[in-house]
């Protein structure tokens, strides 16, 4: 019952902002697309390789090749009831729903000209807003009607017969991410972040509790960033230190102007903190510089309550909006750092290579900003495993990261 008022309440206060926000404020950004803009309900969306993914009116999984053209090609459809959000690994794509029954499905996207839908659970889980995976496992983090809140591990080994690994029964669950043997959960309550030891998924513990707001929550590198949830309009996104993956320690804080970062998504040292009212801001974590803001985007808000999602390629962001549809962003603020292009070119090729091989050796000039586009493996150190980082690349290992190196001033 207590979970009904929270929800109405949710829903009600949630109208009211709706109706006030409708307008449609930009700050270093242009939208250069949007899609299914008639009436069309777009709420799952993610990104592999050049392949986008979405969830459609609440039926459909849809998947466009964006090397195609500029506009969205679509190569594969299949049937997807009920599904509000969208993650993927490798052949794997997970869809999991907010307030419907299908909790959650998996779909086979190894060919995605025929995406395959080969599980759905229809359970009691009454929200699943995040979900993530570690090697053969995926971790969800509930709110439940029917079953007892908390996170839920899967073994996925067979991934159309996913197996209940374990469950641990702490507080209703609202986002996660992983790192190492722990994962990060931030909790419905938004008072509190539980760090839970997963390295036996099969007896997942809590190790430890931050007792600080949580909303949407990012590791990246060895950082922890949390948002400011629902209903906390200036809370920063904080920054934790995770020298010790098992106890955090606060770094550093982000200001943001307007709090409510229900998501947080990280690409190349560039942090998009989404707002609950259908925005985000861009900041640029990346280097050895204090976080700056770069930008905003304010939309007309959603009318139900659905967590955006947003997908990341170069400059362009392609973010989820439901009733608005789906809309196609371009960054307009400047350059953003290509970690890896050395020699400032443009592209990131084996002449990178050659540049840093002959800065190493005396016979070149250093890189433009040498700690950020040649400090490949974002360690916040420069030299030569950084090449070695960058040809493993170019042979089609992990791509080029910028560190959050920033180092704040002691009190
Ligand atoms: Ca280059
Ligand atoms: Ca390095």
């Amino acid at each position: 019952m207590r979970r009904l008022i929270k929800f109405l309440l949710f829903f009600c206060v949630f109208i009211f902002l709706s109706n006030s926000a409708g307008a449609q404020v930009l700050q270093n950004f242009d939208i250069v697309g949007h899609y299914f803009v008639d009436g069309d309900t777009i709420t799952g969306l993610c990104m592999q390789d050049h392949y986008l993914y979405i969830t459609e009116n609440y039926d459909s999984l849809r998947i466009f090749d964006l090397s195609l053209a500029d506009t969205l090609e679509q190569i594969g459809v299949c049937a997807a009831p009920y599904i509000d959000n969208l993650f993927i690994n490798g052949d794997i794509l997970v869809g999991v729903a907010f307030n419907h029954w299908n909790s959650f499905s998996i779909f086979d996207v190894s060919s995605p000209y025929s995406p395959q839908m080969i599980f759905s659970l229809l359970y009691g889980f009454l929200i699943i807003p995040n979900v993530d995976f570690q090697g053969n496992f995926i971790y969800l983090p509930t709110v439940c009607d029917l079953c007892t809140p908390g996170l839920y591990v899967y073994d996925i080994t067979a991934p159309s017969n996913p197996i209940l690994a374990d469950h641990l029964p702490y507080g209703e669950g609202f986002d996660i991410d992983l790192y190492r043997d722990f994962a990060y959960e931030t909790t419905f309550s938004y008072t509190e972040i539980a760090v839970i030891d997963i390295s036996n998924p099969y007896s997942v513990q809590l190790a430890n509790i931050i007792h600080e707001h949580g909303g949407g929550v990012k590791v990246y590198g060895n950082h922890l960033f949390i948002g400011g949830p629902i209903w906390y309009g200036s809370d920063p996104v904080r920054v934790y230190s995770l020298q010790n993956p098992g106890a955090p320690f606060l770094k550093y804080e982000i200001p943001t102007s307007f709090g409510n970062t229900i998501r947080i998504e990280i690409v190349n040292g560039y942090l998009f903190a989404l707002n609950w009212l259908s925005g985000l801001i861009m900041f640029d974590i990346g280097g050895f510089s204090a976080p700056e803001s770069l930008g905003f985007v304010d939309l007309p808000a959603d009318t139900n309550f659905v967590l955006p999602q947003i997908a990341i390629k170069d400059s362009i962001i392609y973010f989820s909006n439901l009733e608005y549809g789906l809309y196609k962003l371009a960054y307009t603020g400047g350059e953003m750092v290509n970690t890896g292009d050395a020699n400032r070119d443009g592209d990131v090729n084996g002449l990178d290579v050659v540049y840093l091989v002959n800065y190493f050796k005396g016979l070149g000039p250093a890189p433009p900003d040498p700690q950020e586009r040649g400090d490949t493996n974002g360690d916040c150190t420069f030299n030569g495993l950084d090449v070695i980082y960058l040809v493993g690349y170019l042979r089609g290992g992990p791509e080029p990261i910028r560190g959050f190196c920033y180092e704040p001033p002691p009190d």
